[in-house]
């Protein structure tokens, strides 16, 4: 079990790009469908019950969270889409600001793309997927609710959702996971590690600035 990320802290909230932390080190987005488990996967990772708050109702999560580690690496949780009981011109305000957020941060290294393992690659994955792919940026999918299937039905999930992805020319990846059970988390810590250096974009982009 990785102790380094039992130490996240919740930093700051933003909703909006003045409100977001300096750029500074490395930083891993959390996405996915609403209630698809993107703030349990964040608590289990850490070890900690309620690091980021999960709910029952879908679009609990209405800002960018941010948790930061040592050494000035970060996990961010972002909101889920679609759900969210708000009016349709908030909505697209969000999503406006998530999609700034993802196009526009230097220090975002990859992509986590939660979704719940009996309804994996939804049209809002595949959308995030495209986005991900035309911005290059590695992709991490992450299986989450395994303790729901059968391992037989889990493993063919898992097959089909690789499949899937090598449709793609950016760097994806694939997990099962169970938030629950704390199943994959050796996995996704081991993942996240490789992500939490400084990537090839990072350094272009600082070198420019
Ligand atoms: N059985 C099972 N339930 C899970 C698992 N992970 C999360 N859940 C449940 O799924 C529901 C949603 O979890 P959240 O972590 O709040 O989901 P989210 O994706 O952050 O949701 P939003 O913030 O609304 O976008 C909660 O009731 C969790 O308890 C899992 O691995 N197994
Ligand atoms: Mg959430």
């Amino acid at each position: 079990m990785s102790a380094f990320y039992q130490q996240a802290r919740f930093l700051q909230s933003a909703t909006t790009t003045k409100t977001l932390p300096p750029e500074m080190g490395f930083e891993v987005a959390f996405s996915g469908r609403s209630n698809s488990g993107k703030s349990s996967t964040l608590n289990r990772l850490c070890q900690q019950k309620s690091l980021a708050r999960t709910s029952k109702t879908p679009g609990r999560t209405q800002l960018i969270n941010f948790f930061g580690l040592p050494d000035d690496k970060f996990l961010v949780d972002l909101p889920g889409y679609g759900y969210a009981k708000v009016p349709n011109k908030v909505k697209f305000e969000w999503q406006r600001f998530i999609e700034s957020y993802l196009r526009d941060r230097i220090t975002l290294q990859g992509l986590v793309i939660v979704m719940d393992i009996r309804r994996p690659m939804l049209d809002y994955d595949i959308n995030m997927l495209k986005w991900a792919e035309a911005h290059q940026l590695p992709v991490h999918v992450v299986l989450n609710k395994h303790d729901k299937l059968k391992h037989g039905q889990a493993k063919s999930a898992l097959l089909k959702t690789k499949q899937q992805l090598n449709d793609y020319s950016n760097k994806c990846s694939v997990q099962m996971f169970s938030a629950l059970k704390g199943l994959g988390v050796e996995d996704l810590s081991n993942h996240l590690n490789k992500w939490h250096q400084p990537s090839e974009k990072y350094l272009k982009t600082s070198k420019t600035k």
